[in-house]
């Protein structure tokens, strides 16, 4: 028994140095140490001893155990150190490499200018709302006093796709309005920016979708007045306190009075320039009061209320503001162009 223990020592010390992983070290030490182990098997055996033998193979087998279990220790210390230093070199990093840049985009200058503006309507009261590209004719001419045979509805001007002209990408934004007096109590304070559609030819100043923001105010007692105040003070805010306007009268079939609304030019001061063609004043918008057909259209009595409205080309704010020359870089989206704002 003793020449046993002493191979098993022998082969198990030998095997233990040479483990290569902590796993490989574990499965020894149950070959070895566990409760069905070598070592435990030899001691089942320890009944066949002579009483004089048995406690000196009892203390060979302690010394055994011992020097198994502390090699086995002194491996696994070793193991686990070489471990994290191998991890150590694998994920070391030079803090001192440049790093990875990452590119962020911006803003569209269209995007700038529009909340921009919403901001700033939002701040007079005013709720932003959303509707469909694709609308019925009804809504986007009938309902806003623009009849069947009007020279706006020509399928010349206008993407239809029902055969009959029911059916359009809308022209302007206000059918997003008519759904609103139709559906939500009074009074209303609306902003519908949004893509309209014309069948335009593409050139530096047109396209066949733009953008456009309308607004409408409808309660009792809204006045040419408070057109006015409105319009005024979004024009202030968005080319300064100083700013001179014009209310010049114009025609829109849904509106009644109806007016252009422009800015005296700031590069001349209205003397006439390259800038505003030689005019002095620079056209910004156009506005009016709700015609009444369009609220009676809508189911408002047009005898108790009555609004103004105004649609503002988002495109043309948009140029002026970054003094962009071609509409087209403004829908090609160059990042050459982009970056520069
Ligand atoms: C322009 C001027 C305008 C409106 C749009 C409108 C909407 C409703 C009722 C009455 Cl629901 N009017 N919108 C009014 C005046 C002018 O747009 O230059 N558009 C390109």
């Amino acid at each position: 028994m003793k020449k046993l223990l002493q191979e098993l020592k022998d082969a198990s010390l030998s095997a233990i140095s040479s483990a290569d992983s902590i796993d490989v070290l574990e499965n020894l030490r149950v070959k070895y140490l566990g409760k069905k182990g070598e070592l435990t098997a030899i001691l089942k055996q320890m009944g066949t001893l002579s009483e004089d033998e048995r406690p000196v193979i009892g203390q060979l087998a302690n010394e055994v155990r011992e020097a198994l279990t502390s090699s086995i220790d002194a491996r696994r210390e070793e193991l686990s150190k070489k471990m994290l230093e191998m991890r150590l070199r694998a994920e070391k990093i030079d803090v001192t490499m440049p790093g990875k840049s990452v590119t962020i985009g911006k803003k569209h200058p269209l995007n700038t200018v529009l909340d921009e503006a919403m901001e700033i309507f939002i701040g007079m009261g005013f709720t932003i709302v959303d509707g469909p590209e694709i609308e019925y004719a009804e809504y986007n001419f009938t309902k806003l006093n623009t009849a069947e045979g009007h020279p706006a509805r020509d399928r010349q001007d206008t993407f239809y796709f029902a055969d009959d002209d029911s059916i359009l990408l809308r022209t302007q934004t206000s059918p997003v309005q008519a759904r609103v007096m139709e559906t939500q109590p009074l009074p209303i304070r609306i902003l519908s920016p949004g893509r309209v559609y014309r069948k335009d030819e593409v050139d530096a100043t047109h396209s066949p979708m733009f953008h456009q923001i309308e607004g409408l105010v409808v309660d009792k007692g809204i006045t040419m007045g408070d057109l006015k105040g409105t319009l005024n003070t979004l024009l202030r805010k968005l080319y300064g306190e100083n700013v001179v306007t014009r209310f010049r009268p114009h025609h829109f079939p849904f509106t009644e009075p109806s007016c252009e609304v422009d800015i005296q030019c700031f590069e001349c001061g209205g003397k006439g320039c390259r800038m505003c063609k030689g005019e002095g004043w620079i056209e910004i918008l156009g506005a009016g009061m709700v015609h009444p057909n369009v609220l009676e259209n809508c189911g408002i009595d047009s005898k108790v209320y009555s609004g103004f409205a105004f649609g503002i080309g988002l495109e043309r704010i948009t140029m002026r503001r970054f003094d962009i020359s071609d509409l087209r870089l403004i829908f090609e989206n160059d990042v050459r162009f982009l970056n520069q704002f």
